[in-house]
């Protein structure tokens, strides 16, 4: 497991062009950043359908993210459930690790585990059954067969379902299972989650079934109220916002 004694971590960024201010944002906070691993725990980009057809403007982000790595920033991203078929091609250019769905890394003297954090929200059956659908690599490996404005057409129609699904809810994100959160803590025996995918900035404090107790710190999004960066340095987590 990597010992980490100072990083920053970041979440659903959703960067697309449509958001220039959030793109302004990142380009801002990668020129500025000062800390030697950049952790981007899914959502980095609003749609991606293959590394061959990144979304327009989208390449300069990709450039952005190699110019910092080689300045020595180590980045490494997980798959958000929009951007779930980033890939080599993408690893290779940007010059950033792709990470497992689970990461353990050991944070100071913390056993930590990061995550999207989608899985976590397990009340939510549809969206669990689908992303089973998507995350199959039979299902992966005919997508990316097929053109590209095949694919850019398909993910308008899943992007749209979701938006649908997302109204039918009152517009209120998915929260977190709380026996979720505490099984897999359990299970890769971590007392430190940090996970975005629910919006919802915010540092719980909890004790796990085993009665141990935990931090789960909670990264929000990019374009609904401000950026935040959740910084780890001098054995401390804690929130900066970001300008
Ligand atoms: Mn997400």
């Amino acid at each position: 497991m990597q010992l980490i004694e100072q990083a920053g971590f970041i979440a659903d960024l959703h960067l697309c062009q449509q958001r220039p201010q959030s793109l302004q944002r990142f380009y801002r906070l990668l020129a500025d950043f000062n800390l030697p691993h950049l952790f981007i725990l899914g959502d980095l980009f609003e749609f991606w359908v293959g590394d061959d057809a990144p979304p327009e403007g989208m390449a300069a982000v990709i450039q952005a993210l190699a110019q910092a790595s080689e300045r020595g920033i180590h980045i490494a991203i997980c798959h958000g459930n929009r951007d779930f078929l980033l890939g080599t091609q993408f690893a290779r250019t940007s010059g950033c690790q792709l990470l497992e769905e689970a990461t353990e890394i050991q944070l100071g003297d913390r056993p930590t585990l990061l995550l999207h954090g989608d899985t976590l929200c397990s009340d939510d059956h549809d969206y669990q059954q689908l992303r089973q659908q998507l995350r199959d690599p039979k299902w992966i490996a005919q997508f990316l067969a097929q053109s590209v404005s095949s694919r850019l057409e398909q993910g308008e129609r899943l992007r749209a379902a979701s938006y649908a699904a997302f109204l039918a809810k009152n517009s209120v994100m998915d929260e977190v299972n709380a026996a979720t959160v505490s099984d897999i803590m359990t299970r890769y025996q971590v007392t430190t989650l940090i996970h975005g995918h629910t919006h919802r900035q915010q540092h719980h404090q909890l004790t796990l079934a085993n009665q141990q107790s935990a931090d789960r710190y909670v990264l929000g999004d990019w374009h609904e109220a401000g950026a935040t960066l959740l910084r780890f340095e001098q054995s401390q987590l804690h929130y900066q916002s970001l300008p």
